[in-house]
């Protein structure tokens, strides 16, 4: 599930919202409660927003006046009033450390440790023993040493409740959720401490119905005419009958305390080593960095973080431009010519793109179109294209099928180092064969190729006649690709779990926003289909009678070897060129043979879907 901003910031707006309405009930309205307690309030609610709020009410504010003592008598009140006292101040250790750790970049089993330890510590050595002490004896040593155990045994119950939340969440589909500079982060947090307090709240009850901890309590100013003074009287279960500065004596035993105590030793450790064996704790918000994962993805413990951001949903927040609705990629890229030599600019960036009229995709796209433009050269042209990087991470480009001197292959790390954001690298080449290509990114094409990166690369023989001798008339263009859509995210479509593409486009878009091949009778189209995709071999197929292929991967098929089809499979990587005769007229489909690549997210609309087009031959 991922949550829109929105809804965290409703949430967010509520617990404000509840937290000034509990900060004016106890101190400008004066609910007769201790002053450590209205404070306690105050955190509390600001962490669980409407859940503390109504905690309040129903257990702490005073419903008449002079009611209070009675009001907070029950054992459950006197254990929510233990339990809010706890978890405000471990949680807001927890909560600074997670932010600080988080910041830092450390993994997320020192995060724990580290937030386990400054929850103890803030909770025993400031909430309890300083704002308590009066209450325990008047010496802060004596309220530390009184205070650690009821302290540690809720601190352990907090923990088996908020890290395993912390962990599932942080580390689940959306991995904002590690860092504190998202809304994301403080939503988890809010939801950590709302499990904390449940799960650490049995045991709170049990320590006030043992005089461990102090629960709701009574203060009341009797003001008399010239001296007013302060008297605490403490209401409720633990608290009846004893003097305010005399500490409580507890009535649990030793074995009593001991086995308590193993139960929660046994419950934090639990809530730390299952999420551990099933998210990877080693990670830290640097390494995910905010990754989206698609849904169905499986992750395990042993899940590299590289994996997560190759996987992760391009940030729409990434977009710097939206193409039109009616933009068309695969255009012809105009060169400009220096000194005989062909210039072209590629620049990659991050575009919103409809692959339908009704569906956008966050596509990685060359000069702002998906497919990229078409690249027309003829045999012999000396070529230089300048790639500009406006990704947000390193790419390449590799021309596909062509022999060029090995530096301007691209394959990243291996003959180049990447093209790292706001660079750009010059190739230059020499084209000495003639047919059909392709160019496309070599850097975790995985993610970048699914995305969009790529484009045709068309090379017309030097000798015009050898093409002449086909004959046709059409010339097109198909370019096949998968995509994922989820949410209004988009994922690069990969063949495994959680990656499995939901739509199919032919040159940038699906059916029925393909674009139609119109042609008369007896006329012959020359279709180039290139295998763009990064996934399938899909088995593409024309109605209305057989093709010739004239070439394969770019090298011509002589006369006499030519095979008459009229489904061929295009693996990723390859190219056919067929010649296909309109023999009659009317609506002659060509599409993939795998029928769920002819639908669009599983829908068939308008006969068919994805890699549908059709051929509109006229009499
Ligand atoms: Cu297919």
């Amino acid at each position: 599930m991922i949550v829109p901003d929105w809804i965290l910031y409703a949430w967010f707006a509520l617990a404000a919202a509840s937290t000034a309405y509990v900060a004016w009930d106890n101190f400008v309205r004066k609910n007769p409660e201790e002053t450590v307690m209205k404070w306690g309030w105050v955190l509390i609610t600001l962490y669980m927003g409407p859940v503390a709020l109504a905690l309040y009410v129903l257990a702490d504010k005073e419903p008449s006046p002079g009611t209070h003592e009675e009001f907070v008598r029950p054992l459950w009140k006197q254990g929510v009033g233990s339990t809010v006292h706890c978890i405000a101040g471990d949680a807001s250790g927890i909560i600074a450390a997670a932010a600080i750790t988080g910041l830092l970049g450390l993994p997320m089993w020192i995060d724990f440790i580290v937030e386990y330890a400054a929850g103890f510590s803030f909770g025993l050595f400031i909430f309890q023993s300083l704002f308590m002490k009066d209450m325990l004896g008047g010496s802060y040593p004596g309220a530390v040493r009184r205070s650690f155990i009821p302290e540690w045994l809720s601190m352990n119950m907090m923990a088996a409740g908020m890290f395993p939340t912390m962990a599932v969440l942080m580390m689940g589909r959306d991995m904002r959720a590690m860092d504190p500079r998202e809304p994301l982060f403080w939503a988890v947090m809010s939801v950590g401490v709302i499990v904390g307090f449940t799960t650490a709240y049995p045991v709170n009850v049990w320590l006030v119905a043992r005089n461990m901890k102090h629960g709701l309590m009574t203060v009341r100013a009797h003001a008399t005419a010239d001296s007013p003074k302060a008297e605490g009287a403490m209401a409720g279960h633990s608290m009846a009958g004893h003097a305010m500065g005399s500490p409580m004596r507890w009535t649990a035993t030793r074995p009593q305390i001991a086995a308590v105590a193993l139960v929660t030793v046994v419950a934090a450790l639990l809530g730390v080593i299952l999420p551990g064996q099933t998210v990877n704790l080693r990670l830290s918000a640097d390494d995910t960095q905010g990754a989206i994962m698609p849904p169905g993805m499986i992750m395990t413990r042993d899940t590299p973080a590289a994996a997560m951001r190759d996987m992760a949903a391009v940030d729409p927040d990434e977009s710097s431009y939206t193409a039109p609705a009616s933009a068309r990629g695969d255009q012809p890229l105009r060169p400009q010519l220096v000194d005989g030599v062909k210039v072209f600019r590629l620049e990659a960036s991050v575009i919103r793109w409809h692959i339908l009229s009704n569906r956008v995709v966050y596509a990685y796209a060359f000069n702002h179109q998906v497919p990229g433009p078409r690249i027309e050269l003829t045999e012999g042209d000396r070529v230089r294209i300048v790639v500009t990087n406006h990704l947000p991470e390193p790419t390449t480009v590799h021309w596909h099928g062509l022999v060029v001197p090995n530096a301007m292959d691209g394959p990243a790390e291996i003959t180049q180092a990447p093209i790292q954001p706001g660079d750009s690298y010059t190739y230059e080449f020499t084209v000495q064969q003639a047919g059909t290509f392709m160019y496309h990114t070599h850097d975790h094409a995985d993610r970048q190729q699914a995305l969009g990166l790529y484009g045709a690369l068309i090379v017309k023989p030097k000798n015009p006649a050898l093409d002449r001798r086909l004959n046709y008339q059409h010339d097109v263009v198909i370019e096949l690709q998968e995509w994922l859509v989820r949410d209004g995210l988009t994922y690069p479509a990969m063949l495994m779990e959680g990656g499995l593409p939901n739509f199919f486009t032919i040159n940038g878009k699906a059916y029925p926003d393909t674009q139609p091949i119109r042609m008369r009778v007896g006329e012959r189209v020359r279709i180039r289909f290139i295998g763009t995709n990064n996934n399938f071999v899909h088995p593409m197929h024309i109605h209305g009678g057989p093709f010739e292929i004239v070439a394969t991967d770019g090298n011509p098929v002589t006369a006499g070897a030519r095979l008459l089809k009229d489904t061929v499979d295009i693996g990723p990587g390859e190219r056919y060129d067929v010649i296909w005769t309109a023999r009659k007229p009317g609506k002659w489909l060509l599409h993939c043979h795998i029928p769920h690549h002819t639908t669009n997210d599983n829908v068939e609309e308008k006969g068919g879907g994805g890699l549908t087009t059709v051929i509109e031959v006229s009499p």
